[in-house]
């Protein structure tokens, strides 16, 4: 059977992960945890993209070869996943055989096709973007520099005249506006489609596909003094990883930052459609977060590490930040103020301390116990709770996950509100059998939130099940099963250690 299969990109090895490579893999681990919770079979990839002048560069200026360079660079990103509950199911590197196998035949099923020519490349080309521009994409600024387009980079661009392949790029303008026309759902948010098919639209050039002076790269079949561009390479990762497999290709979706979109939104399936491979469903480009105002660079030194922030506020916070803070397709503000902000309004206000407040409730007037199903027939507020569900993960489906945050965060200040209206700590005095339906009703409605949470916050979501006494039932529970009594534990709730403390 097709698994639902999620990509991230493949990271450079030539610095070291921050919050932007984690933002993109969280989501992606986020998104296949919500499918998993929902019984789909799904495939999560991530890995690293170890060829081209980049890296070729950069293992020289480390003293070292650049097998060294991306063994050892390659380890902290795989690493990192570990620490950030990210559970990809196979992790790629460019270098590996089973890659560099597949680049080659499909650049050889190019060239039987006449989609790769030889020619000659005349024009301009950004190390760090690992990417061509001509004559005009890149004209001189007033002092007379080439720098490179892209505002987020600008660095001086080198140039060129050698020998290339190239790919028929511009062949292919046609069949893709056919193809973002008949299928509106191909490129995501709407707006960075737009751009794409302003461009496309604007017409496509052939596209220089090997490099004669790089020596760290797949060499050209039967042209070796040519490496293949690092670019064509790397992209063709998502269909190395899943060849010799059914299960897999086509990919569902490929999550990447905006600034490498038009490689996914226009190579990438240029490429797919001359080897005859079917398109991936759906390319989303989410934005990219700046730091205290700034572009996180070198030169301001202004890269967020996970690790430290991890440190300070625990994985489940900032894997709950990053998805909180803005839609996924916008751009945000990485700030401490910010996460601090959200950390004590949201994480200890609004949910830790409704679930200790009800946890020391039950315990206080009912010992813990709970009836083995809400006896508040007709009227549980779990109903419209359960009620969100679909909402929710139609938000989780569609990449919305600060949407479904926010709704999620709707549900948790309701019941914030219901138990002042219930008061459940009057009932206690006044009427036991009410106090403990209004209770219980409560309960199954935070077991359904830990549910949601789940995807977010692994960590919290298992204490607060654990606490509620889900985890004594496998798995997560749908809000059918919390609803018809089959999650309900007639035995105790655990009152268990405080989820989120306040932080100055
Ligand atoms: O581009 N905000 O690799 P890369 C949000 N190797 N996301 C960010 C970010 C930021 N400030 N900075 C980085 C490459 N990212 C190629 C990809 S794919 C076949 C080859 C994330 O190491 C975001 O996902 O420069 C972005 O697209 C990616 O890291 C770029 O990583």
């Amino acid at each position: 059977m097709k698994k639902y299969y999620i990509t991230t990109p493949l990271y450079y090895v030539n610095a070291a992960p921050h919050i932007g490579h984690a933002y993109t893999t969280v989501a992606a681990d986020v998104l296949a945890r919500s499918k998993r919770i929902r019984g789909a079979e799904v495939h999560l990839l991530t890995g690293t993209d170890e060829h081209g002048q980049k890296i070729e560069e950069a293992s020289k200026a480390a003293g070292k070869s650049p097998k060294e360079f991306c063994d050892e660079n390659s380890g902290k990103f795989r690493d990192l996943w570990k620490r950030l509950d990210v559970r990809p199911d196979d992790f790629i590197r460019t270098t590996e055989p089973r890659h560099e196998n597949r680049v080659r035949e499909l650049f050889l099923k190019l060239k039987e096709r006449g989609d790769a020519y030889k020619g000659l490349y005349r024009g301009w080309y950004c190390v760090p973007d690992e990417t061509f521009f001509s004559e005009t994409d890149a004209p001189p600024d007033e002092k007379g520099r080439r720098l490179c387009p892209n505002k987020e980079c600008r660095k001086p661009l080198q140039q060129i005249e050698e020998e290339s392949w190239f790919f028929k790029l511009s062949k292919y303008q046609e069949p893709l506006l056919k193809h973002y026309r008949e299928h509106p759902g191909f490129l995501r948010p709407a707006h960075r489609a737009a751009e794409i098919l302003r461009f496309v639209e604007g017409g496509l050039q052939d596209l220089s596909i090997s490099r004669q002076k790089v020596k760290w790269g797949v060499p050209v079949p039967g042209d070796e003094s040519h490496t293949i561009y690092v670019w064509f390479d790397a992209l063709i990762n998502y269909w190395s990883a899943a060849a010799g497999r059914d299960d897999l290709w086509p990919a569902d979706v490929h999550i990447v930052g905006k600034e490498i979109f038009r490689f996914h939104a226009v190579i990438w399936p240029a490429m797919l459609m001359a080897a005859d491979l079917p398109l991936p469903k759906c390319v989303f480009a989410h934005g990219w977060w700046t730091v205290d105002g700034d572009k996180m660079s070198k030169s301001k030194g202004n890269f967020v590490d996970a690790d430290s922030v991890v440190a300070e506020f625990g994985v489940d916070a900032f894997r709950y930040f990053l998805l909180r803070e803005m839609p996924f397709g916008n751009d945000g503000d990485y700030s401490k103020g910010a996460l601090l902000r959200r950390f004590n309004a949201e994480l200890v206000n609004d949910l830790s301390n409704l679930v200790y407040r009800v946890e020391t409730m039950v315990d206080k007037y009912l010992e813990g116990k709970l009836p083995a199903k809400p006896p508040l027939d007709g009227e549980l507020y779990t109903k419209s709770v359960a009620e969100r569900a679909p909402e929710v993960y139609a938000k989780m489906d569609a990449l919305d996950f600060h949407g479904a945050l926010d709704a999620i965060w709707e549900v948790l200040r309701g019941l914030n509100t219901h138990i002042e209206h219930t008061k459940p700590f009057k009932l206690a005095k006044t009427d036991m059998a009410r106090c403990e339906a209004v209770l219980s009703d409560i309960v199954s409605s935070l077991r359904i939130v830990g549910g949601w949470l789940d995807p977010f916050m692994p960590h919290t979501a298992a204490k607060i099940q654990m606490q509620l006494g889900v985890r004594q039932f496998p798995d997560a529970l749908t809000a059918e099963d919390v609803l018809t009594g089959v999650s309900a534990h007639p035995g105790r709730i655990q009152k268990g250690p405080i989820l989120f403390m306040r932080k100055m």
